[in-house]
């Protein structure tokens, strides 16, 4: 089920919590399609909720706003097996601007990713995302029940944690995973209610991060903002009011079988089809960046460093063109919206500078490209460069990785993503903000020998393989059942 609202990413927008055990059913049901997005972490979640016959509570509108048209809340999918119940929570424009445009993305989102000044609080935003907090964790509280495994997903439910403890049984495990990194005390500081959102989160026996650097930081916040709360670095736990919370930092994957599937099947063909869609001359080297369009995504630095090669480079000039598909997103906030007309600005000037009647050095796209495209794209791509400013982890590396399936491409890395920790030893690192350094690695990337190429693209190749989202999806109900019954007393996660 698609319960996007933005066209976004699946995995960053699910606002989902799953319970286990519900006998929620509606025989009255009309029919109901589902689609299923390929990859990613709505996939990999729908067969832990089949096999769980449990229960999906999320908010979302478009295709999915079945509750408003039947005045239902709830449906048994997928159709024809009808495992498990999705719940949806409806929310009004008001909730949804202050709520998840709001406090999650004009404070939380940048605050997490250390742009203390773009926060950009109103008035009503707090009290809108409390509110709908509350609305989930009530939702939550109606199925669960002593044995149920409660999964919360990301930033958008800081407070939840905390009031489903407090309305459901002991002995149910509530478990969160946030997908975005976590700040240095000195920036948290600046967090509205920066008390309550520990304190919110302190109701979870398990919190999952994406690296060591995240979990490290929010146990400093903690020992900081919280004094009476226990902190243990070496176990990665804290006693907070008769609650423990284990943290840990688990690296999320990708689903590597699908995309290297799919990047299979991308034949030739389809890949002149793109050329000829994108106006690329049939022989030019190409290079790749698929990101939202955000202003975490280091995509003016990237152009920046792609216009300084291109300068130090004519022999490359028709010879090498850079594909940037950017994916339009919370559009509606100040900050999106400035940075979105700066790239598409930097875009022209760069292509006004060094393009051709033939050719254009950069191929700048915002339309959505199908998953088999994407594909396509991945595996012929010469060059990805992932550069951002700071992500949690970045799922794009990996993907291009997956499907890197001839294992001729190179991967230029910022040393600033999560997904560096999994992948620097055989990735180009770069620095982002590091110009002239990044425009001398995507040279030599570009001449770098095939061989060499080909050793580093098996080595990234194994280590995604070796941790794709089914152990990801493994690590966390492993660890939540040995913290739930106390017998985890490591900390080696
Ligand atoms: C957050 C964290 C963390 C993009 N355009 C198209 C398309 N995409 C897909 C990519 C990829 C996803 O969007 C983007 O995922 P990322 O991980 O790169 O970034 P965020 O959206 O910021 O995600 C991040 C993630 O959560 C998971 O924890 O890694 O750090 O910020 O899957 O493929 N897919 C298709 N067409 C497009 O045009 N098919």
């Amino acid at each position: 089920a698609d319960n996007d609202d933005e066209n976004e990413d699946e995995d960053e927008d699910e606002h989902a919590t799953d319970t286990t055990n519900t006998s929620e059913t509606d025989a009255t049901s009309p029919p109901i399609s589902v689609d299923e997005p390929t990859g990613g972490l709505t996939a990999g979640l729908d067969p832990v909720l089949q096999e769980a016959n449990g229960t999906w509570i999320a908010w979302g509108d478009g295709d999915a706003d079945f509750d408003v048209t039947n005045q239902r809340d709830c449906v048994r999918v997928p159709p024809g097996d009808e495992d498990y119940t999705l719940r949806r929570i409806d929310l009004s424009e008001e909730a949804v601007d202050a709520y998840y445009r709001g406090f999650s993305n004009r404070v939380l989102w940048p605050l997490c990713h250390g742009f203390a000044e773009l926060v950009d609080e109103r008035p009503n935003d707090l009290e809108w995302y409390r509110t709908v907090n509350e609305r989930f964790a009530a939702a939550v509280a109606d199925h669960a029940s002593d044995e149920s495994v409660v999964w919360l997903q990301d930033y958008h439910f800081a407070l939840a944690p905390r009031m489903i403890r407090q309305a459901i049984p002991d002995s149910a495990s509530i478990a969160q995973f946030w997908h975005i990194p976590w700040p240095a005390p000195a920036t948290f500081d600046y967090c509205p209610a920066g008390e309550e959102v520990l304190e919110g989160l302190l109701g979870n026996d398990l919190l999952g991060f994406h690296v060591e650097r995240y979990a490290n930081a929010f146990l400093d916040c903690v020992r900081r903002f919280l004094p009476d709360a226990t902190v243990d670095h070496e176990q990665g736990t804290i006693q907070y009011e008769g609650q423990i919370t284990r943290v840990v930092a688990t690296p999320m994957g990708v689903d590597a079988e699908s995309y290297d599937q799919h990047a299979h099947d991308a034949d030739a063909d389809q890949l002149l089809s793109l050329f000829d869609r994108y106006d690329i001359p049939r022989n030019s080297a190409i290079g790749l960046g698929v990101d939202r369009l955000d202003y975490t995504k280091g995509i003016p630095e990237r152009l920046t460093a792609l216009e300084r090669f291109f300068a130090e480079n004519p022999s490359w000039h028709g010879d090498f063109t850079f594909i940037q598909k950017a994916t339009p997103s919370r559009t509606e906030i100040p900050a999106y919206a400035r940075h979105g007309d700066l790239v598409r600005s930097e875009v022209d000037r760069i292509n006004r500078r060094f393009g051709t009647d033939d050719w254009q050095p950069i191929v700048y796209t915002e339309d959505y490209v199908e998953h088999d495209d994407l594909c396509a794209l991945y595996r012929h791509a010469d060059v990805m460069i992932v550069s951002p400013l700071i992500d949690g982890m970045n799922l794009v590396a990996q993907e291009y990785v997956a499907a890197s399936v001839d294992a001729d491409g190179t991967l230029l890395l910022s040393d600033r993503a999560g997904a560096h920790e999994r992948l620097s030893s055989h990735a180009l690192t770069i620095d982002p903000t590091d110009v002239q350094g990044f425009a001398t690695a995507i040279d030599d990337a570009l001449s770098m020998p095939p061989q060499e190429r080909t050793t580093r693209m098996k080595a990234l190749r194994s280590n995604v393989f070796d941790g794709d989202i089914a152990d990801w999806m493994a690590t966390q109900f492993d660890l939540l059942r040995r913290v739930h019954e106390g017998a985890d007393s490591s900390n080696s996660a």
